[in-house]
C-alpha cells in the first residue's frame, strides 16, 4: 500500500513536470515567438517539425546520439553546436540546454529560428523524414 501511494505521488509529480502542449497551444506559442501568421507556411512547418521531434513536449531530452550529443526540448536542439550543457550559457545560441526545456519557449524558439536561418528546416531529421513534401498538420481550427 505504502509503495502504491509513493508511486502515485511520484506519478503526479512527474505529470506536473512533463509539459505536453496541445496542437493549438503549440500554434499559439509559435505565433507568439517568431513564427508569425503572415508566414503561415512556416508556422505549419514548425508545428509538423515539433510534433515529430518532441511530440510537443517542452521538457524532453533525448540521446545520446552516435556522436555522444543530446537533443533538448520542443525543437530537440543539439548540444554539440547550439546549447551549452554546463550551467553557463554558451555555444551558438548562447543558452544553457536546460533553458531550452522551459515552458516559456522564448529561448528555445529564438534558438530554433537561428538554426532555421542558417540551415533551413532540413537541419531537423523530424522535418526531413516526416514533414518535407508531405501534407502538414491541420491547424485551421486553432483560434487566431
Ligand atoms: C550570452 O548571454 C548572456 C546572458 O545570458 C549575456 O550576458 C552575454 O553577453 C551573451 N553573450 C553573447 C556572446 O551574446
Ligand atoms: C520568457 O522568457 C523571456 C526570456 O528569457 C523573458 O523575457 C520573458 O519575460 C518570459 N516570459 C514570461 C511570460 O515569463
Ligand atoms: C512520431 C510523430 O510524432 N509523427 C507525427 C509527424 O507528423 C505528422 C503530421 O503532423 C503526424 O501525423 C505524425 O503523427
Amino acid at each position: 500500500m505504502k509503495v502504491l501511494i509513493v508511486l502515485f505521488a511520484l506519478g503526479v509529480l512527474l505529470q506536473c513536470e512533463a509539459k505536453q502542449l496541445s496542437r493549438c497551444e503549440l500554434v499559439r506559442e509559435l505565433r507568439k515567438h517568431g513564427f508569425p501568421e503572415e508566414q503561415n507556411e512556416r508556422l505549419h512547418a514548425g508545428v509538423c517539425l515539433v510534433e515529430n521531434e518532441s511530440s510537443r513536449r517542452t521538457d524532453i531530452v533525448s540521446g545520446p546520439n552516435s556522436d555522444g550529443s543530446r537533443d533538448y526540448g520542443l525543437f530537440q536542439i543539439n548540444d554539440r553546436y547550439w546549447c551549452s550543457s554546463t550551467s553557463q550559457p554558451g555555444k551558438d545560441c548562447n543558452v544553457t540546454c536546460k533553458q531550452l526545456l522551459s515552458d516559456n519557449i522564448s529561448k528555445a524558439a529564438a534558438c530554433a529560428k537561428k538554426i532555421y536561418q542558417r540551415h533551413g528546416f532540413d537541419a531537423w531529421y523530424g522535418w526531413k523524414n516526416k514533414c518535407r513534401g508531405k501534407p502538414l498538420p491541420d491547424i485551421s481550427s486553432c483560434k487566431k
